[in-house]
C-alpha cells in the first residue's frame, strides 16, 4: 500500500475482484470480462466511424476501392454525422434527466414527498429569471421555476436561460459562433434533422451542431438537473464517507442504488430508515438496512447524506457477485442489462424503476415522483423479504473500503476556502484564494476529471495513475461520476492522500483543509464544474480559455461523454480524452476536433490512448497556459 497503508494500489484491489470473478465463473454466471473477450477484436469500420446506416439503401462502409456510400457521401460526411448522432443521444439522455427533475420539482409541496431545502437557491434562481418572489409562497415560487425550467426544452425563441451565468466573452463567443444553445430539444431534434439521408455531410456544419448539441446539455437540460436537485435535496456540502465494496455488510439487508436520477434513491434512502421497515428487517434476521450506490446515483447519495459507494460503473456486477445484495434498485443510464441474469445466478432482486429503462429479467415497480413514498415503501420492503433467501455460507464481501470526504459543490468550495482567508465566512465569499495559489505557482492548475470506465482501459488505471501525476505536479483535481468513485476507492478523496501531493499542493490542501481530489458529483454535475470555471474567470478578468486549467476523460464510454466532451471544450477548456471517438476514419473530423474548434471557441479536444503521454500533455497544456498569462 501507498502512503502509509492509506492508498491502494492496483494489485491490492484486482486480487480481491479476481476472487469474484471465480464465483462467477463457478457459478455460471457471465461477467463483463468474458464477454469483452468475445466481442474483440472490434470492428474496424465501427471503430472508424465509417460505417453508414443512417438509410436503407446500405449499410455502406468506406474503404480505398469503394470510398463514397451509395448516396456519394464520403467518409468525412458519414464520419461528422455519427459523431452529431453519438452527441444528440448523450444530449438527449442528460437532459431527460434534468426535465424529470424539473417535473419532480414541479410537484414538491410542503406536505408531499419533495420539498424544498435550499430556498436560497431557488429565489437566486427565480430572481436571475425574472419570476416573482416578493411576499409569496416559497411552494409558489419554487412550481413557477420549475414550470419555466420545463419550458426551456421547447422555448419557442432565445437561448437557454442558464448561458447568462456564463462570462459575457463566452456568450459572445457562442452566439457569433451560432452555436448558442437554443431550445433543448431543438438541438436535439436539429441534430437528428441535419444527419437524415440527404441532408448535412459537411463536418463543419455537423461538428459546429455538436457544439451546440452538446451545449443545450451542459448549460441546459444538465444545468438543470444540478441546480433543480440542489433546491429539493440540498446544497452539497463537505460530508465523510466510505468507499468500495466493504461498504457492504453481511448482517445486513443491502440495497444497491444504481443509475442517474436523485427523485428515486433520494426516497429509498429515506425509507431504509422508516421504522415499520427496520422492524421487519429485524424479524427476517438483519440487524437492519444497509443502502450503498453504484454510478452516478452513487455520487448523489453520498454527497448529501454520506451513503456508501459501492463502486463505479464496472464494479456493478461485482456487488452482485458478493452474494450479499437483496436487491439492485436502478432508475436510468448505465445499467448493465447484464444485471437481470446475473442475478438470477444469486438471490438479488433485480428492481427496474424507470419505463425509460425497461429490461428483461427484472422486477418492475414503476416510481413516479407523484407517488413516490408509496413506491419506495414497496421497493425497500421487496428488499427486506429477499434477506431470507440470502446463502450466507456463500457471501464473500472483500474486505476493502477507504474514506472519503464528498460534496464540494461550488458553494462549498467558496466556504472552505474563505476560513483560509477570512475568519468569518459570510455571503460574500469568493474565488480569489484559489486564483492567488494559482498564480504565485503554488499550484499549477487544475483538472476537471470526469467520466466512466470503459475496458478498453484496464478499469481505473487510466483515472487512479493520472490522478497520481497530476497530484504529484501541484494540480489540483475536481472530479465527477465513475472517476470520483474511482478516486474515493483507492483513497484519493481521503485527506491522507495529501501525503502524496507535491508540496505546493499539500500546504493548499492542509491550509484549506480539504482533500486533493474534490468530489463535485455526478455526471449532471459537470454542469457545476463550467460554473466554477466561467465565475473564477470571470474574478480573475480573463476568458475561460486563458485560464491553467484542462478537462480529461481517460476512460469514457457513453454518448454522454460525448456530449459532455463538446460542452466542456465549447465552455473554454482544452479535453483530452484517453479513448478515441469513433473519428479517426476521417480526417477532416479528426483535425477540426482536435485543432479546427479552436479558431471558434478557443479550445478543442486531444486523443491519446497512452495514459503516461496523455497526462504529460495535460502539464504541458497547462504550463503552456501559465507562460502565456506570464504567471
Ligand atoms: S455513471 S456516464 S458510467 S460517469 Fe454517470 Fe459513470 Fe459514465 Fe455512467
Amino acid at each position: 500500500m501507498e502512503a502509509n497503508g492509506l492508498i491502494y494500489t492496483h494489485d491490492e484491489l484486482e486480487a480481491e475482484y479476481d476472487k469474484l470473478l471465480a464465483i462467477a465463473e463457478k457459478k455460471g454466471a457471465s461477467t463483463w470480462q468474458m464477454r469483452v473477450k468475445q466481442q474483440t477484436p472490434h470492428c474496424k469500420f465501427g471503430e472508424d466511424g465509417v460505417c453508414c446506416r443512417i438509410c436503407s439503401m446500405g449499410p455502406c462502409r468506406i474503404t480505398k476501392k469503394a470510398p463514397r456510400g451509395i448516396c456519394g457521401c464520403d467518409a468525412h460526411g458519414i464520419v461528422g454525422r455519427n459523431y452529431l448522432r453519438f452527441t444528440a443521444g448523450g444530449s438527449a439522455t442528460h437532459s431527460d434527466h434534468g426535465r424529470e427533475i424539473a417535473h419532480t420539482l414541479y410537484c414538491a409541496s410542503r406536505d408531499g414527498a419533495y420539498h424544498v431545502k435550499d430556498e436560497a437557491k431557488l429565489i437566486s434562481i427565480a430572481t436571475r429569471w425574472g419570476i416573482e418572489t416578493e411576499g409569496r409562497d416559497i411552494y409558489d415560487v419554487a412550481h413557477d421555476v420549475a414550470l419555466a425550467g420545463l419550458e426551456e426544452y421547447g422555448k419557442v425563441f432565445g437561448y437557454q436561460n442558464w448561458i447568462k451565468d456564463a462570462t459575457p466573452e463566452r456568450q459572445k463567443v457562442w452566439i457569433e459562433q451560432e452555436i448558442a444553445p437554443r431550445a433543448v430539444d431543438r438541438e436535439v431534434s436539429k441534430a437528428l434533422h441535419m444527419t437524415h439521408m440527404g441532408c448535412s455531410s459537411l463536418p463543419e456544419a455537423l461538428i459546429r451542431q455538436s457544439l451546440r448539441c452538446g451545449l443545450s446539455d451542459g448549460w441546459g437540460g444538465s444545468m438543470t438537473g444540478t441546480q433543480f436537485s440542489d433546491i429539493m435535496f440540498g446544497t452539497p456540502m463537505p460530508i465523510d464517507t466510505e468507499a468500495n465494496l466493504g461498504v457492504l455488510k453481511k448482517d445486513y439487508v443491502n440495497i444497491i442504488v444504481h443509475g442517474h436520477d436523485p427523485s428515486l434513491s433520494e426516497m429509498i434512502v429515506e425509507y431504509a430508515e422508516d421504522k415499520e421497515l427496520v422492524a421487519l428487517a429485524h424479524e427476517v434476521g438483519a440487524k437492519g438496512i444497509n443502502i450503498a450506490g453504484v454510478c452516478c446515483t452513487s455520487n448523489e447519495v453520498a454527497m448529501r447524506h454520506g451513503i456508501p459507494m459501492a463502486g463505479n460503473f464496472l464494479q456493478q456486477e461485482n456487488c452482485v457477485l458478493t452474494g450479499a445484495v437483496e436487491a439492485v434498485v436502478v432508475d436510468v443510464q448505465c445499467i448493465f442489462p447484464a444485471l437481470g441474469p446475473l442475478s438470477k445466478c444469486f438471490h438479488t432482486k433485480f428492481i427496474t424503476t424507470s419505463d425509460t429503462a425497461r429490461m428483461p429479467d427484472s422486477d418492475f415497480i414503476k416510481f413516479e415522483a407523484e407517488t413516490a413514498a408509496e413506491n419506495a415503501y414497496n421497493i425497500v420492503k421487496m428488499a427486506v423479504e429477499n434477506f431470507k433467501n440470502r446463502d450466507q455460507e456463500a457471501v464473500y464481501i472483500p474486505d476493502m473500503k477507504r474514506k472519503a470526504t464528498v460534496g464540494y459543490s461550488c458553494e462549498a468550495i467558496i466556504k472552505q476556502l474563505d476560513t483560509v482567508t477570512n475568519s468569518q465566512v459570510d455571503e460574500t465569499g469568493t474565488y480569489q484564494p484559489l486564483i492567488d495559489c494559482i498564480t504565485s505557482g503554488v499550484l499549477r492548475g487544475a483538472v476537471a476529471m470526469v467520466g466512466c470506465n470503459n475496458p478498453k482501459v484496464r478499469s481505473d488505471h487510466g483515472h487512479i495513475d493520472l490522478m497520481k501525476k497530476l497530484l504529484k505536479n501541484d494540480i489540483i483535481l475536481v472530479l465527477s461520476g465513475c472517476s470520483a468513485q474511482a478516486a474515493a476507492k483507492y483513497g484519493l478523496m481521503s485527506k491522507d492522500a495529501n501525503e502524496i501531493c507535491g508540496d505546493g499542493l499539500k500546504r493548499v490542501c492542509t491550509l484549506a483543509d480539504i482533500p486533493p481530489v474534490l468530489h463535485m458529483g455526478s455526471c449532471v454535475d459537470i454542469s457545476r464544474m463550467m460554473n466554477l470555471v466561467c465565475d473564477v474567470a470571470a474574478q480573475w478578468g480573463i476568458d475561460t480559455p486563458q485560464l491553467p486549467v484542462v478537462g480529461c476523460a481517460p476512460e469514457w464510454m457513453s454518448e454522454k461523454a460525448v456530449s459532455i466532451g463538446n460542452y466542456v471544450v465549447a465552455t473554454g477548456i482544452d479535453t483530452f480524452l484517453g479513448v478515441v471517438p469513433y473519428v479517426y476514419g476521417s480526417s477532416e473530423v479528426t483535425e477540426l476536433l482536435t485543432n479546427g474548434i479552436r479558431d471558434w471557441v478557443g479550445a478543442a479536444y486531444t486523443f491519446e490512448t497512452d495514459i503516461e503521454k496523455l497526462g504529460d500533455l495535460m502539464i504541458e497544456r497547462i504550463e503552456e497556459k501559465r507562460a502565456a498569462l506570464g504567471i
